[in-house]
């Protein structure tokens, strides 16, 4: 059994995307910057801010990949408007950490840190949803570097950029602050089902002064 072909036009029926957005063949590499040269010995994921028990919390990258491990399928999609499709991502859900290392009652957002001082801003209820993983693989073989190895975020409800490659930590915010492509013209929620490209299509209450 094939894909089901539209018998009028000979069109095979594209998976659904969000508005303004195509489907890209293959994985294309996208990020700014260079790609970090993993070092077992020196990496740690941290969770530190306003944690429930003020303190810090940090795991090596042995005890990173002990963490419960599940699958999600998702999409990515890129607000340079290609999207990739149907990949299954391996990891730590979201979920865990927030379990595990849980967040002051005050807790309103979180930046997500990766190598570099690259960040990504996100409301906590889009970090805590229930699709929301710390990937370490995709479809079942381990990142490479290039797309982030060891670990890098997806959520798959917001566009690509909210969901770092190499990720070593998350900070727990009593108030928004914005990320770097947030402060850099990229919208703070950038919920890609309403096109929320860019930082002038913000309306009052969706982020922080500019
Ligand atoms: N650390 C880091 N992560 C990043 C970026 C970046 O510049 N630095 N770019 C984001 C953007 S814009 C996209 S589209 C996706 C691309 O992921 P890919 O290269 O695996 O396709 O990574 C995101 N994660
Ligand atoms: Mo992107």
């Amino acid at each position: 059994m094939g894909q089901p072909v539209d018998r009028e036009s000979g069109a095979v029926p594209q998976p659904e995307l969000p508005p303004g957005q195509r489907l890209q063949r293959g994985w294309p590499v996208m990020h700014y910057g260079p790609v970090p040269k993993f070092r077992p010995e020196r990496w740690e994921f941290q969770v530190f801010g306003a944690t429930a028990d003020g303190g810090k919390h940090s795991w090596t990258h042995e005890e990173f990949t002990a963490l419960p491990y599940a699958t999600v399928v998702a999409d990515l999609h890129c607000v340079t408007k290609f999207s990739m499709v149907g990949a299954e991502w391996g990891g730590v859900p979201a979920r865990v950490i927030l379990e595990i290392a849980p967040p002051a009652p005050a807790v309103t957002h979180v930046m997500v840190w990766a190598e570099y001082g690259f960040s990504s801003n996100l409301r906590l209820d889009d970090f805590a949803s229930e699709r929301s993983i710390l990937a370490t693989h995709k479809d079942g073989e381990l990142l490479t570097a290039e797309h982030g190895f060891p670990v890098r975020l997806v959520v798959p409800q917001l566009y690509a950029w909210k969901g770092p490659k190499w990720v070593r930590g998350v900070e727990y915010m009593t108030a928004d602050r914005r990320g770097f492509w947030e402060e850099r013209g990229y919208h703070n929620i950038g919920d890609p089902w309403r096109e929320q490209r860019y930082s002038y299509q913000e309306e009052p209450g969706d982020g922080p002064e500019l």
